[in-house]
């Protein structure tokens, strides 16, 4: 009926403008490492960065331990999974990396060295660019890209995934996820583009950045790395409009908006066109779950 299909019209638009008026901030990235003690060592001494909490679930068989530069109601933190008796992963092709904002690469880099960290990339500017940049890698084989930049509130800004189709992948985010497109970056000499999405300044804030490197529109995607987390103050709404646009754009819904029986806190989850996975979390429930 011409009335009906007038409504359903209205109420996405309705939904997909609530979307970009929506509350959010990324939260946390959650990945698997094969020894918890080791990566929490050389994320503090090599980075700086502070245990922000731990928790151990026997009855599931893992634990997790989470990271970052400050509290988590106030910033991005790195989610490390521990599963009982796994130490190895593989960390695919699709995932690029975690960055960290530094004044002084040069410095951050020696000290990652003399604490025994591999460097794989010696700190300079970046190829194409003036930024000066540096990646080494974690005990599990996990880049961080470090990135010379003035003071930030937030050192930990970014989390790099690889991409096929880069128009898809903007779209996709701006609406199923209200980000904005913050900047876009084609580097034809190198033969990729990047677009930093994200819901603030990404000098201020985590931004995720996407990257596609001419003709690749497949990587595979390994065990290691799982998902970001990013707030909302509504899973259900969020569940329907991120439903609504991977009917026009691809992805789909992996865990239907609900509690998280026995933590209670209200999520849904769902995979971006590239399969990449995000997860929704109800924003007064993730401050609870700080607080317990
Ligand atoms: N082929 C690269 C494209 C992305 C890229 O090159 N990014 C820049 C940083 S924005 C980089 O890693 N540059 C390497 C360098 O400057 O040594 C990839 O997939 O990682």
């Amino acid at each position: 009926m011409a009335s009906g299909s007038e409504g359903e019209t209205a109420g996405s638009e309705n939904l997909l403008e609530w979307v970009q008026k929506d509350k959010r901030r990324f939260l946390h990235a959650v990945y698997r490492v094969g020894d918890l003690d080791r990566t929490i060592k050389f994320y503090t001494e090599c980075f700086g960065m502070k245990l922000l909490r731990k928790r151990d679930v026997p009855e599931e068989k893992y634990s997790n331990a989470f990271l970052g530069f400050g509290p988590e109601d106030s910033h991005f933190a790195l989610e490390l999974t521990y599963n009982y008796g796994v130490d190895k992963y593989d960390i695919g092709t699709g995932f690029g990396h975690f960055a960290i904002a530094t004044e002084d690469v040069y410095k951050l880099v020696e000290d990652v060295r003399a604490k025994g960290g591999k460097v794989t990339r010696e700190p300079g500017p970046v190829k194409g660019g003036t930024t000066v940049i540096a990646f080494v890698e974690d005990p599990d084989g996990y880049i961080f890209e470090l990135i010379q930049r003035g003071p930030t509130p937030e050192p930990l800004c970014q989390v790099m995934l690889r991409v096929g189709d880069l128009e898809r992948s903007i779209k996709f985010y701006e609406k199923a996820c209200g980000m904005k497109l913050l900047r876009k970056k084609d580097n034809p000499d190198y033969k990729y583009t990047i677009a930093m999405m994200g819901y603030a300044d990404e000098y201020e804030t985590t931004v995720l950045e996407l990257t596609y490197n001419y003709g690749v529109t497949e990587y595979t995607k390994g065990n290691a790395y799982a998902q970001v987390a990013i707030s909302t103050e509504d899973v259900y709404k969020s569940a329907r409009v991120v439903d609504l646009v991977t009917k026009e754009l691809g992805g789909k819904i992996t865990r239907q908006p609900g509690p998280i029986p026995g933590i209670n806190t209200k999520i849904t989850s769902f995979l971006d066109p590239d399969g990449w996975k995000v997860v929704l979390v109800d924003h007064s429930d993730f401050l609870k779950e700080l607080e317990a």
